[in-house]
């Protein structure tokens, strides 16, 4: 443990997990700041970290649960009783071959996370909020570049030169950060003389400092780029050095050929962005010296894939990959692996998507880990077993959260159809409730990850220390120390390392560091440089060709080889009962449902931070409806129904409906005493709307069609 001062560690009050210093006094934190050796920024999630740590809520000793799931009565066990259940159970599973039966629900920090190592020498999968956020994303850049999975890599803000545009396509970079210094390298680059353009049906911060905002219609997006792309191509605006030298021999012919008649006029009507809009934004981007896109909202139910599809071929055609201000391409790191090294089961033959009876509908999905939204499914039909489920809290965040819950409570001969649900958490969430087994979790202040993440914003920071600043309260083990102890327990063989800190020292060696080494470097190893363009030193992509593919011809038979202009599928269903799109959004103040920072005072403070989560209704809609401005009203879809406050507000489309993402925790005291509707009580449960599915699980988070009743 350091002692008293300024510690640099990681935060982790939101999935960026900014470098920061926690100042320490008489063993507390006091305070936090962004650490200058990083970006150099810690957002209010961050600073109010404090209050986290020292929430009265936090469990500090595992709990079994007495009585059904789903009522949250529990009572105190021993570390070894729970450790005893989990591992009997696992041993039990494996010796009837139904390894692949285990999932195990987590953030993927880090490609170092021991958890995958134990998933992958047990034989169980990982399961993560991915599909959620961009497996579209990151399939579309693997098919078109052949790069690594780049998660959450937006373009580079801080390399914008003078001129160039940002463009948020369904991004809301100034509440949804990926580091907290993300806004400010926006502005900064807008004082260069780059320009700030925003597509949302909803006037987002990132709208109010922008130099464009287009209301596009929900899932309106790939239309809108098709568009672009048809006028690109007619006036011959594309990079043609770019187009010659690095797109694959035909492609850019058949390019050509597919998007004739996807012109503004035409694309207009699907998007609902005037023609003459389309044609002015592709002229801005053609002659701008870079165009950087960013998304995650663009990538939607039914249609996830086109989009990062058309994403893709965008930046082709303008020539905007590994270059300053357009899309960056992550490096690796070289570091050691650990020997020996486990395999891991086959996703394509024992993930839990195909094992059940709906086989045949994945034939033509490209799944890069199983999506969250089908575990309902895959626990009823009975490919999925035993949940282990870390820093995710499903019962909440689910699309169609409903069905989730009732998915773990649903029993045969009288036993839960989930055999187990393990959830570690800092504090009861809604998912614990339903858990056999609570772990009392270390929060970031307490414990050692290495962090590793090519996929980071600054990703040129390569690795980042996390270390613990104070003792952990009570009993908290922390979730990796635990995943150690059950691989040393069920497959020792690929456990022979000490603890965390050793597995991790490992890995540092192929760097030449170690964890103490790190240490005295500040926490921060870095290769100091980006890089650029590195394609060409690499003698091209990660592609078999070498070159950008434009046309993906594997996906012929599913129609998507070329992507495909057309709105959410769910947009035509049911439009006269449901007349509004339901736009959800998030707010600096929170992150995902979590109890994290819905039961930090701080926080949710009515004055400074965020207590509500009203309904924003255009006052056009409102005056037809009779609404007026905070009036209670319910919101129905065909799933599910909330009420809410009515805010009325020029900020929504008059077609939709917004809400903020992430509310509806009721426990915990300050969670408790606030009011909030979560939006995924809406949602319809993607796992049960597999015709509406995306080939790679991008879901409805934005398409889902609701009435407001007053
Ligand atoms: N403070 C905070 N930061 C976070 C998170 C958090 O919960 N809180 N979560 C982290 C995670 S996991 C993620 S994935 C990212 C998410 O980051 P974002 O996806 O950027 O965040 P959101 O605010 O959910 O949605 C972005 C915007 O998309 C708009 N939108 C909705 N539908 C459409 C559409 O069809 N087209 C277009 N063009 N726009 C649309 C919404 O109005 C919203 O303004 O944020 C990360 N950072
Ligand atoms: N309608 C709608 N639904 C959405 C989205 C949307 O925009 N709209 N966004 C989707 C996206 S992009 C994502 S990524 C998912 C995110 O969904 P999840 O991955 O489920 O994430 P969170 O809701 O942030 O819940 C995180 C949980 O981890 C707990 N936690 C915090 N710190 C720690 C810790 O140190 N240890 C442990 N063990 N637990 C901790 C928190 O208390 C909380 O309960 O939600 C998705 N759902
Ligand atoms: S964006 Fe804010 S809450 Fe998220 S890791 Fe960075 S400082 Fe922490
Ligand atoms: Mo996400």
């Amino acid at each position: 443990m350091k002692h008293d001062g300024w510690i640099p560690t990681a935060c982790y009050q939101c999935k960026a997990e900014c470098a920061i210093l926690a100042r320490v006094e008489d063993g507390k934190v006091k305070e936090i700041r962004g650490n200058p050796r990083g970006r150099g920024k810690a957002c209010v999630k961050g600073m109010a970290g404090v209050s986290l740590q020292y929430s009265p809520d936090r469990i500090t000793r595992p709990l079994k649960r007495v009585g059904e799931r789903g009522e949250g009565r529990f009572e105190p066990v021993s570390w070894d009783e729970a450790l005893d259940i989990i591992a009997a159970k696992l041993n039990e599973l494996r010796d009837k071959g139904e390894a692949h039966k285990l999932t195990a629900s987590f953030f993927p920090h880090s490609i170092t996370d021991p958890k995958w190592r134990f998933l992958n020498a047990y034989g169980g999968f990982i399961n993560t909020a991915l599909p959620h956020c961009d497996s579209a994303k990151i399939v579309a850049f693997i098919k078109t570049m052949g790069g690594v999975p780049n998660h959450h890599i937006p373009p580079a803000w801080f390399t914008v030169p003078p001129g160039g545009i940002m463009l948020m396509a369904g991004r809301h970079a100034f509440g949804g950060l990926d580091d907290a210094a993300v806004p400010l390298d926006i502005l900064e680059a807008r004082r260069r003389g780059a320009r700030l353009v925003v597509l949302d049906p909803f006037f987002s911060e990132d709208a109010a400092k922008a130099d464009w905002w287009i209301p596009v219609r929900p899932s309106g997006d790939t239309a809108l780029f098709l568009g672009m792309i048809n006028h690109i191509i007619a006036r011959e605006m594309y990079d043609r050095d770019f187009v010659e030298n690095w797109i694959r021999e035909g492609d850019f012919d058949k390019l050509k050929e597919y998007v004739r008649d996807k012109t503004p006029a035409a694309m207009s009507v699907i998007c609902d962005v005037p023609a003459a809009d389309i044609r002015k934004l592709a002229e801005m981007c053609a002659e701008a010296p870079s165009v950087g896109v960013d998304s995650f909202k663009g990538i939607m139910l039914g249609q996830a894939l086109d989009f990062g599809h058309a994403w893709t071929i965008f930046l082709a055609i303008t020539g905007n990959i590994d270059n300053p201000g357009g899309q960056p391409l992550p490096d690796l790191t070289p570091l050691s692996p650990v020997e020996p090294v486990p395999a891991g089961p086959s996703l394509a033959e024992k993930g839990f998507h195909v094992t059940g009876p709906d086989r045949e509908k994945f034939r033509n999905y490209s799944f890069i880990m199983e999506p969250t939204w089908y575990q309902a499914q895959a626990i009823k039909n009975g490919g999925l077993k035993v949940l282990i489920n870390s820093e995710a809290n499903p019962a909440l965040t689910e699309m169609g959260q409903s069905e989730w819950c009732r998915a773990v409570t649903m029993k045969e001969n009288g036993a839960y159809k989930l055999e187990l649900l393990v959830s570690y958490e800092i504090m009861l969430s809604e998912t614990s409730k339903y858990a056999d087994l609570v772990l009392p979790d270390k929060t970031y202040f307490e414990r050692w990850e290495l962090l590793y993440m090519p996929w980071w914003y600054n990703f040129g920071q390569g690795v980042l220390l996390r270390q613990p600043v104070v003792e952990a309260p009570g009993e908290c083990r922390h979730s990796n120390e635990v995943f150690i102890e059950l691989g040393k327990r069920l497959c020792p063989e690929y456990f022979a390392f000490r603890d965390d800190v050793e597995f991790y020292d490992i890995q540092l060696a192929g760097l030449g560091l170690s964890v103490a080494k790190l240490q005295d470097m500040g926490g921060i190893w870095s290769p100091g440089t980006m890089g650029f363009r590195k394609y060409r030193d690499a003698g091209g992509f990660g592609t078999p060709s070498k070159k950008i593919h434009l046309y993906w011809e594997d996906l012929e038979e599913a129609g998507q080889a070329m992507p495909r202009p057309g709105l959410a599928p769910e947009y035509d269903a049911d439009a006269e009962a449901y007349p509004f799109m339901l736009v959800s959004y998030r707010s600096i103040f929170h992150q995902g449902t979590g109890q994290w920072s819905h039961n930090n005072p701080q926080l949710r403070d009515p004055v400074s931070g965020l207590y509500e989560n009203p309904a924003l209704i255009n006052p056009i809609a409102a005056e037809k409806l009779g609404i007026k401005d905070g009036d209670r009203v319910t919101i129905a879809s065909r799933t599910g129904e909330i009420e809410a406050t009515a805010k009325l507000s020029q900020r929504i489309r008059p077609d939709c409906i917004a809400l903020h993402h992430g509310f509806g925790s009721s426990i915990g005291r300050v969670a408790a005493s606030g009011s909030g509707v979560s939006d995924n009580a809406l949602i319809p449960d993607a796992g049960t709307t597999l015709d509406w599915q995306d080939l790679v699980g991008g879901e409805s988070h934005v398409s889902t069609r609701v009435r407001i009743q007053s």
